[in-house]
């Protein structure tokens, strides 16, 4: 059989021989001491890009997310975000489980942000019954949303509030890569309107594991503290950084193929293309545990959202060939 074509997420790739040789050359140091210096030169690249002060190196995305939460939330507040973000659905209630972090949700249509809908929401600090709302979190791209692209207009409206109203904005930018290919919108900018944001490595980008969170200088020095009670102290892990420099230099500029290699296989399943805005390709109606099952024995893999629907991701290991067979195994099992 061929080789497989995994398009269960962009997590799945492998670390190219590249990649590779960056990790293996990478120089090093305990960087529980601060002493990394491939991770500080990461660190600071990132805030950079991000327009932040300040930025931490933290093993996931989802230890990335909870700690910005809990930067600009206190336990016994609350974080607003949309019903489908990852960080409520995703993260093992660990705003609850880790934090004592409530969060409340609105329903979207398909993860568009709608500043209105979360601002009407809004519950303020100053009443003795209710429990304050401290931040909003904004998924961009959007995973359950299929990859959705959030408006500028809307980050930036939502953006505007919330400076005069004292909430905060934590970004879930696990995909903001992504966005930023697809909307030509630069990374400061979306940085800019957050006050605390994580960024993925290891999704789009390729790494084998990695995140940065980005924020002010006084809120990272609080987040070293929340990285390592929570046991992400890491230490010779410029190794791992490395792998994180490298993509921002080879892989960063070669996301736009995703993206094509998505709409190719959106138009070869017969899926509106309306609906794939960066990497994702999500096909409705179908008995996805049967096709995720057949489709295995033909050598692709498709992750199963819901009874009835399949996701199909695009990444760097997957090259139009791989595409191009995805979509005849695929379409032969949904009949499309
Ligand atoms: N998403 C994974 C799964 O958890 C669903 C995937 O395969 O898409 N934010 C967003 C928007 C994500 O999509 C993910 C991973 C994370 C955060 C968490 O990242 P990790 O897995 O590094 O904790």
């Amino acid at each position: 059989m061929a080789d497989l074509v995994d398009l269960r997420s962009d997590t799945v790739t492998r670390p190219t021989p590249g990649m590779r040789r960056a990790m293996a050359d990478a120089e090093v140091g305990d960087d529980v001491y601060g002493e990394d210096p491939t991770v500080t030169a990461l660190e600071e690249r990132v805030a950079a890009l991000f327009g932040h002060e300040a930025a931490l190196f933290v093993p996931s995305g989802t230890m990335g997310n909870q700690i910005g939460m809990r930067l600009v939330c206190e336990p016994g507040q609350e974080v607003l975000c949309d019903a489908d973000a990852h960080v409520v659905t995703y993260e093992m209630g660990a705003a609850a489980a880790v934090f004592g972090i409530s969060t409340r949700t609105v329903v979207s249509d398909r993860g568009l942000l709608d500043a209105r809908a979360l601002i009407a929401q809004v519950r303020p600090r100053d009443d003795w019954h209710l429990t304050a709302t401290a931040a909003i979190a904004v998924e961009n791209t959007h995973n359950r949303g299929f990859g959705r692209v959030q408006p500028l207009g809307e980050l930036q409206a939502l953006w505007e509030w919330s400076r005069g109203a004292g909430v905060a904005v934590h970004l879930d930018g696990a995909r903001i890569w992504n966005a930023s290919v697809a909307s030509g919108v630069d990374l400061a900018t979306y940085g800019r309107l957050a006050d605390t944001a994580s960024v993925c490595f290891s999704k789009g980008l390729g790494t084998p594991v990695g995140s940065v969170l980005v924020s002010s200088a006084e809120r990272i020095a609080t987040a070293r503290l929340w990285r390592k009670r929570l046991g992400g102290g890491m230490r010779q892990v410029g190794v791992l950084a490395a792998a994180c420099t490298y993509a921002l230099e080879h892989h960063l500029p070669r996301l736009g193929e995703d993206h094509e290699h998505a709409r190719l296989l959106a138009e070869l399943l017969g899926v509106d293309p309306a609906t794939v805005e960066t990497n994702m390709v999500v096909v409705d109606d179908v008995a996805a545990p049967m096709v995720a099952e057949a489709a295995k024995a033909e050598g692709v893999l498709v992750g199963q959202v819901s009874a009835r629907r399949i996701r199909l991701v695009t990444h760097l290991d997957v090259d139009r060939a791989g595409i191009e067979r995805a979509a005849k195994v695929v379409g032969g099992l949904v009949g499309r």
